[in-house]
């Protein structure tokens, strides 16, 4: 039987069944939903981009993508979420006639059935060295902004493995090269991690470091986090990555931040800090997705009334 909300709600999906989802949504709205291969993964998936309006060349684009760390598996649920809500409420719906959102709800597909097939707490892709045991980059080190500056490691064994060279890693180089396509109408850039409730804008590459309209990113940023909150008091904290957390130079967000989109951030969804760390409990996948809904179509009215 097709895969229903009902399962995005209360199970975490095999990739197929991921692909399945969209394929069935973009039947059911040919006008709004257009599906996209943004390049094959590194074992040979397709990185799926699912474009969502009616056609029109001029609307802003608010870009939304997830999972691109493998065990976070909540953001890839979410992101699946958001696309179906905001195609079937029409309340919702209507946002769509402004604004274009692009979204890639799973960027690192073969890191992701790694993890449910063998490994639950793999974070990284999936490539392999001829000169190494290791396998896998870390996706969030590979980008091109300060590559392998701060908070990476140039050992293949280590989690934050930031790659051979900026952009190394197919799944990253896909989703560079669609973004820059499109950058001069991407107005917001959010990318969906786990865990914490946090909401992180850049700089993160290094600390101290924040660009010149910080105070923009801090005001939308507690807007989503005051939207999360309304729903059932859960709190997120809107902060620096490179200050709040930890430096770490080629992630995604710092990236799409130097191309100019103006709103970028990433967002750790929950749990905060307890037990359960990045094993969310399927009975709690159904709030965290109605929660970074509030939250994204806050970002997506902020980019249409601007
Ligand atoms: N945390 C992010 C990581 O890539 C982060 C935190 C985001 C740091 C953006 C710097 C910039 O380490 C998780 N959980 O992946
Ligand atoms: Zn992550």
């Amino acid at each position: 039987s097709p895969i229903s909300i009902t399962d995005i709600n209360t199970r975490y999906l095999s990739y197929d069944e991921q692909i399945q989802f969209l394929n069935n949504l973009a039947s059911q709205f040919p006008n709004l939903v257009k599906l996209q291969n943004l390049g094959n993964s590194y074992e040979g998936r397709p990185i799926t981009a699912v474009r969502l309006g009616d056609d029109g060349t001029n609307k802003p684009i608010v870009w939304i993508d997830a999972g691109i760390h493998a065990r976070e598996w909540i953001s890839y649920n979410a992101a699946l979420y958001f696309i179906w809500t905001i195609l079937n409420d029409p309340n919702y719906r209507q946002l769509l006639q402004n604004v274009q959102v692009n979204v890639v709800p799973n960027t690192n597909p073969d890191g992701y059935e790694y993890s449910r097939t063998t490994e639950r707490m793999w974070r990284k892709t999936r490539s392999r060295f001829t000169s190494s045991k290791c396998a896998g980059t870390d996706g969030n080190r590979n980008y091109p902004f300060f590559w392998g500056n701060e908070g990476v490691s140039h050992s293949t064994c280590s989690e934050i493995y930031c790659g051979t060279r900026a952009a190394s890693e197919p799944e990253v180089l896909a989703l560079t090269n669609a973004i820059m396509r499109e950058e001069r109408r991407i107005k917001a850039y959010v990318s969906l991690h786990s865990y914490g409730q946090e909401i992180l804008y850049p700089w993160g590459h290094t600390k101290n470091s924040h660009p010149s309209d910080v105070q923009d990113l801090i005001r939308v940023g507690k807007m989503m986090a005051t939207a999360i909150q309304n729903l059932h008091g859960t709190q997120y904290n809107v902060m620096n990555s490179g200050d709040g957390l930890y430096p770490a130079a080629g992630a995604s967000d710092d990236w799409a931040k130097s191309r100019g989109i103006k709103y970028s951030f990433t967002m750790e969804l929950s749990p905060s800090d307890d037990y359960t760390g990045f094993i969310l409990p399927e009975d709690r996948i159904f709030q965290v997705n109605r929660e970074t809904f509030q939250a994204l179509t806050t970002l997506v009215r902020v980019v249409s009334q601007e």
